[in-house]
């Protein structure tokens, strides 16, 4: 039992903890979900982004595609008010092969498109052309996007998409959650906004996401710091708390419940009967006026599967408390029937049974004590039934009515452990009585043969003036049964007659030992 409760204290605290470690798991796997969904969403918006804007640059080469590349001088102006009127572009132009006819921002002949990207481009020129370029002659730092389109006659035109548009808007969505953001067309320059350290942590790693265009050569890649999973996972954590709290303790209250009931005798009593773990001891009760056995007293026993022997008074006073007495003691009666059919005993043998309170008081109580009286009637038997003075009788005037009921059919009523309760004397005058066993508590008090034991003596003398029998329970020494011998107790009950034994043992007991008178004994030790 020990054990079994302070290994329930791991249960409890594993109860406990689990809903919380299980939390903790599955929120850190809802966040990396969470944040795996925020950056494809914003690696598609900003994807969207530049897809739009290379719709406008189709179009506005498309547009440009519309004026005579030849007449670069009378068209100069109209190309320089489309280029600067529309949003995005920071140039657009005709080209002739390698060379720029005229630009919205350099006019006619303002040089070559290698000149202006400042790269080799490939050559022979595709016939349409996208890329990403660090910087432009005007604006070497600031990064852009061309846009080109050539006739197989050389002829074409071509767009410059400013990159700072680009910037600002991947800037918008990079800074709120400190993603980094990058976008390229076609291999080109990495136009990048943000920046992260990476140096992850033991549990977070930087998370990235790359999506491709389906419609033009663009790659976006958005990569998220550590701290922003962790920020996540915190975030996601903080909101199942208050769950895993309440979860916590439903674990905690679920397992208390089952550890109660795992830990109460009740359901451990019933197994035991289920299983026939339990058995009954006898131990013999000497006459020393006949100098020979006078009967015994049925003591219960219980072994648990384990081998492991539980004390009587611990599991008799748990079925008392949780209910089982009455079953307990029901299945009592059923032993020792059996036990007693194999007995061969001296008419007006003493058989001692226990009963509890509880049974007494129960409507079922005459009827369980009679139908066991005549299972064993076939044996000179006289059943006394001992009320214990441990648990107090409450229907008293009940009680006293089943009791001398049953006292009419032959069955004699004893007061066990006189003394120790403090209801002794009060039953002495409720019920009718037959017996008195002092407690040997009092019998222990005896110092010397012909000393006095004060309290013992009116025990004694009370039994004598109310016409009791008397039994001294837990004789130990051959001095306290002179003692009791001289005191007038006739019956004598402990270890210096016999211990309690089991039913096969009581048989031999009885053939060989039960017949002979106690000093005969004490003397041939
Ligand atoms: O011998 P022992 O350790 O068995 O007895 C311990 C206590 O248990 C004693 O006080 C005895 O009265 C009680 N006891 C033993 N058997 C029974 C029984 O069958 N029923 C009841 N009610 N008490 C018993
Ligand atoms: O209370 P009740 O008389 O039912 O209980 C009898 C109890 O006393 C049992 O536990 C039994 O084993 C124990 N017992 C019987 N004889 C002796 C004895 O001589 N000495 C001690 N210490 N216990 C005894
Ligand atoms: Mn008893």
């Amino acid at each position: 039992m020990q054990k079994k409760r302070e290994r329930g204290w791991l249960v409890l605290f594993a109860a406990g903890l689990l809903p919380l470690i299980l939390g903790v798991f599955f929120t850190f796997i809802v966040a990396q979900r969470i944040e795996q969904r925020q950056l494809e969403n914003t690696a598609d918006m900003v994807l969207n982004h530049a897809e739009n804007i290379s719709d406008h640059a189709w179009d506005m080469i498309g547009q440009l595609e519309q004026y005579d590349p030849r007449a670069c001088g009378t068209i100069g102006k109209d190309i320089q008010r489309i280029g600067s009127i529309t949003a995005y572009f920071r140039a657009v132009g005709l080209i002739h092969n390698n060379q720029v006819l005229c630009s919205s921002a350099y006019g006619q002949y303002p040089g070559t498109l290698q000149g202006m990207t400042h790269r080799s481009l490939p050559s022979p020129h595709p016939d349409t052309w996208v890329q990403s370029l660090a910087g432009t002659a005007g604006a070497p730092q600031r990064p852009a996007v061309l846009f080109l389109r050539q006739q197989p006659s050389g002829y074409g035109a071509y767009a410059l998409i400013d990159g700072q548009y680009l910037l600002d808007f991947m800037h918008a969505l990079s800074l709120s959650r400190s993603y980094q953001i990058t976008m390229q067309f076609n291999h080109g320059y990495r136009i990048e906004s943000g920046h992260i350290d990476t140096d992850s942590n033991l549990f977070f790693n930087s998370n990235k996401y790359r999506v491709n265009s389906d419609r033009y050569p663009i790659t976006i890649s958005v990569t998220s710091p550590p701290s922003e999973a962790i920020k996540a996972w915190r975030q996601v954590f903080l909101t199942f708390l208050p769950m895993a709290a309440i979860l916590s303790l439903l674990f905690v209250a679920l397992a208390s419940n089952w550890l109660k009931r795992r830990l109460s005798y009740r359901d451990e009593i019933r197994r035991g009967i289920a299983n026939e773990e339990f058995t009954v001891n006898y131990q013999p009760v000497y006459n020393t006026t006949t100098a020979s056995y006078a009967g015994a007293e049925a003591l219960m026993r219980w072994q648990w599967p384990d081998g492991e022997w539980v004390r009587p008074d611990v599991f008799i006073a748990a079925a008392e408390a949780e209910g089982m007495i009455i079953p307990l003691t029901q299945h009592l009666l059923q032993l020792i029937a059996k036990d007693v059919s194999q007995w061969e005993v001296q008419p007006g043998f003493h058989l001692g049974i226990n009963v509890a309170a509880e049974h007494l008081q129960h409507p079922c109580f005459v009827n369980d004590i009679r139908q066991f009286a005549a299972k064993v009637a076939d044996k000179p038997l006289v059943i006394i039934l001992e009320l214990t003075e441990r648990s107090l009788i409450s229907e008293g005037k009940q009680v006293a009515e089943k009791l001398a009921l049953l006292r009419r059919e032959g069955i004699e009523i004893a007061i066990d452990d006189f003394g120790t309760g403090n209801c002794s004397l009060s039953y002495l005058q409720t019920f009718e009585l037959d017996y008195l066993k002092i407690d040997r508590g009092f019998i222990n008090a005896i110092e010397s043969v012909d000393g006095e034991t004060p309290v013992l003596d009116a025990i004694i003398n009370l039994s004598h003036k109310l016409e009791l029998q008397v039994l001294g329970e837990g004789v130990e020494t051959p001095m306290q049964l002179e003692y009791l011998k001289n005191h007038g107790v006739v019956f004598i009950q402990g270890y210096l007659y016999a211990r309690p034994m089991s039913s096969e043992a009581l048989i031999h007991w009885l053939a060989n030992e039960g017949t002979l008178p106690l000093t005969t004994v004490f003397h041939a030790n």
